[in-house]
């Protein structure tokens, strides 16, 4: 079974999963080495691995690492093209959709289709929507687009259907990394409901209780990258508050 397939199942069931994000700049060997064998007994769904800027060239290092010590999947969440690795199980292949940037919608899948094609990576493509979080995050700058606004969930639920009506297998509302303000739940219930693929939530999300009240919100897959940087313990308390919704 793919990993696509894996996640459609667990919604089917409302199994609630999560991902841990890994930021290959921010971790050296032996800090990713302890946070992998955290991952792994905590029964993390998968392993996120991304940036919206990597300054070091340390994507490939940095899943062999992973891929030895474990057999959580590893999934690509590039903030570019030059994040693309073969020694991942699947990459998200993103179009911004909350943002009107036509590189980020359709132009930079364009220069890496031939890329991914002759990669045996799964894709997945996702439908990418930046949600307002009370500050500037690097992946609004980088991706030259404006956020959805938090308290706009109409606007949210219209881009959400109009991504699955496009094709999309999944929709990842995200407030972005180390967002002050994550998501609220009132607008990932109105998201969910408005949707049948599945929903990933990420962005600012650092207790198992906000986790939890996302998952009983209607997230599919819970992402959590800043918080589990700082404390690696935290990941088995989110793991299993999500794994208990
Ligand atoms: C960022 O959703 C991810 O794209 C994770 O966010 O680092 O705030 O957990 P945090």
């Amino acid at each position: 079974m793919n990993i696509y397939e894996n996640i459609v199942k667990n919604k089917a069931k409302k199994k609630k999963q999560f991902a841990i994000l890994v930021d290959p700049d921010k971790l050296n060997v032996k800090d990713l080495e302890k946070l992998v064998s955290v991952a792994e007994k905590s029964k993390t769904d998968y392993i996120f691995i991304g940036g919206s800027l990597i300054t070091d060239n340390k994507l490939d290092e940095c899943l062999r690492i992973i891929n030895n010590q474990s057999k959580i999947p590893t999934v690509l969440f590039p903030g570019s093209v030059l994040q693309v690795s073969s020694k991942a199980k699947a990459i998200l292949l993103l179009s911004v959709i909350s943002g009107r940037n036509a590189e980020m919608l359709i132009g930079k899948h364009v220069i890496a289709a031939p890329l991914l094609k002759s990669s045996k990576l799964e894709i997945i493509s996702t439908g990418y929507m930046l949600i307002e979080s009370g500050k500037a995050t690097s992946v609004s700058y980088m991706s030259n687009t404006t956020p959805i606004p938090s308290n706009k969930k109409d606007i949210a639920v219209c881009t959400a259907m109009a991504g699955e009506m496009l094709g999309m297998k999944m929709i990842f509302m995200d407030a972005g990394s180390g967002a002050k303000q994550a998501i609220t739940e009132e607008m990932i219930t109105a998201v969910s409901k408005s949707i049948s693929i599945p929903l990933i939530i990420g962005g600012g999300i650092r207790t198992p209780e906000k986790a939890l009240k996302n998952c009983k919100a209607g997230a599919d897959i819970i992402v959590v990258g800043t918080a589990i940087e700082k404390k690696f313990s935290i990941i088995s308390e989110i793991s299993a508050a999500i794994h208990s919704a």
